[in-house]
């Protein structure tokens, strides 16, 4: 095999770690995976099962050793002494998305931006998947590229969404199709300023040949790509997708009104533009590839965007009636949120995700019957507040959020405490944030 006589290293064991560490082990590598806090017993158990060992806690930040490969997960930055202390031993680091990619032999669709890439994900892979090609969306947006590349029998081409951490550190990458779909501040918690940011952003590209393809955004001024690019914008006119009222024009022919589809929004004209402008890159047949746009809808009470009240962004994640669903939904959060949780006892603590409520939560605002037992676990790590009907929660939640800031409601646990169900939850959520954004 290919890596029988690798000594690879995996730092971190999130998603990301996990599938890299089975991918490599699969193909007959030595796998050792350094993770500097308490991953879950089960993962570790899981892949020492598989013959790979793990190192945790501190011991994994001054580890010595020399390896042929070391993979670093996307989320870790790379200042924390987990990865200094590699970079002391001369280590250079492969990303999982480039370690996925070496073993990818499907065409790949990068999506990235920093708005947009999930849905625009999404979007894309509904519309492959009606014009008969079969694809899985991956990456960013939750099953790591390393675990599809896995399946790849299974699929023609993978539709993969791709932060800016991913593309750090590329080197082969290189999509057949790159979405490029806005550029405006974020993560400045890990990059010293936008530039930086655009400059791993713009990794992208880096690979593409001629023959490739770049759907990028008309209104940003992207430096010399040496893919064939397919420009869309909302509000520019003079580019290959542009918008006319609620009728999306290509060439300034009419192709797709917003009106036969279930998103709304001049952000998702964009992200239906960008779509769009893939399926002429892949020269899908336009009715097939419309036809998908029109079937995708927005998972209802799934991190479901419901709102905006003062530049705070509300998030409706009813559909959250157990703690793994709350933790990826917090996991999924790229800065700290206003959390709305609590609801029915099922008979589990929240003392599971203590660590994740400190890392991904500012405050939260608890409710039902779980909220005094929330409070015992989580307000050592979190300011907390009662409320006794969502309607008061959410006019706390509005207290403590700040422009730029999501309140996120994922309540962890059933509803049947308050409501019909979580769909009745979500919806009176839905309904509160919708009155007040009037
Ligand atoms: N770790 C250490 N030492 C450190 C710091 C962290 O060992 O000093 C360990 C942690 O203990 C943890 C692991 O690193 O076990 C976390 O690695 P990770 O953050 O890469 O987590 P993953 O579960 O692998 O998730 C990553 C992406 N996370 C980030 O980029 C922050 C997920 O994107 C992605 O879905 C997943 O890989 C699969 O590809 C999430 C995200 O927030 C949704 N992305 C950002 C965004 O969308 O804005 C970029």
């Amino acid at each position: 095999m290919k890596y029988s006589h690798t000594r690879a290293a995996v730092l971190g064991l999130g998603t990301s770690g996990e599938a890299a560490a089975k991918l490599l082990q699969r193909q007959g590598a030595r796998v050792t995976v350094f993770d500097s806090g308490k991953p879950d017993p089960e993962k570790v158990l899981g892949l020492k099962e598989l013959g790979v060992s793990v190192i945790t806690g501190e011991a994994a930040d001054v580890a010595e050793g020399n390896y042929d490969l070391t993979v670093l997960s996307p989320g870790i930055d790379p200042v924390v002494p987990l990865v200094q202390n590699f970079l002391r031993q001369g280590a250079v680091f492969t990303g999982e998305l480039e370690l996925a990619f070496r073993f990818c032999t499907r065409p790949v669709i990068a999506i990235t931006g920093t708005n947009g890439k999930t849905t625009t994900t999404q979007l894309i892979e509904s519309m492959l998947g009606a014009a008969g090609l079969r694809t899985v969306a991956c990456g960013n947006i939750g099953m790591p590229f390393s675990e599809a590349v896995q399946r790849q029998d299974e699929f023609d081409i993978f539709t993969v969404e791709v932060s800016s951490f991913q593309l750090e550190t590329i080197s082969t990458f290189r999509p057949t199709v790159a979405v490029w779909l806005n550029l405006t501040p974020d993560h400045l918690d890990r990059y010293r300023n936008l530039e930086e940011y655009r400059t791993a952003k713009l990794r992208v590209f880096e690979n593409q040949r001629s023959s490739d393809f770049a759907v990028t955004n008309y209104a940003d001024d992207l430096p010399g790509i040496a893919a064939r690019q397919i420009r869309f914008s909302a509000y520019l006119k003079g580019c290959d997708f542009t918008l006319h009222g609620e009728t999306i024009q290509f060439g300034g022919e009419p192709v797709l009104s917003m009106s036969e589809t279930h998103v709304s929004g001049i952000h998702n004209a964009e992200n239906l533009m960008a779509a769009l402008g893939t399926a002429y890159a892949l020269q899908l047949p336009w009715e097939k590839a419309k036809c998908g746009l029109r079937q995708y809808r927005l998972l209802p009470h799934r991190c479901e965007q419901v709102g905006e009240i003062g530049e705070v962004i509300f998030i409706n994640d009813s559909k959250a009636t157990n703690l793994d669903a709350l933790a990826k939904a917090l996991e999924s959060q790229p800065k700290p949120v206003v959390l709305i949780a609590g609801g029915k006892d099922k008979g589990f603590g929240f003392d599971a995700i203590i660590d994740l409520v400190r890392a991904k939560a500012k405050h939260a605002v608890l409710i039902g019957e779980m909220a005094d037992r929330i409070f015992q676990s989580w307000s050592k790590v979190v300011p907390c507040s009662f409320a006794q009907t969502l309607r008061e929660a959410v006019d706390q939640a509005r207290q403590h959020s700040l422009p730029g800031e999501v309140v996120l409601f994922s309540p962890g646990t059933s509803s049947f405490d308050m409501f019909k169900n979580y769909g009745d939850r979500g919806n009176q959520f839905r309904e509160i944030i919708q009155e007040l954004a009037r």
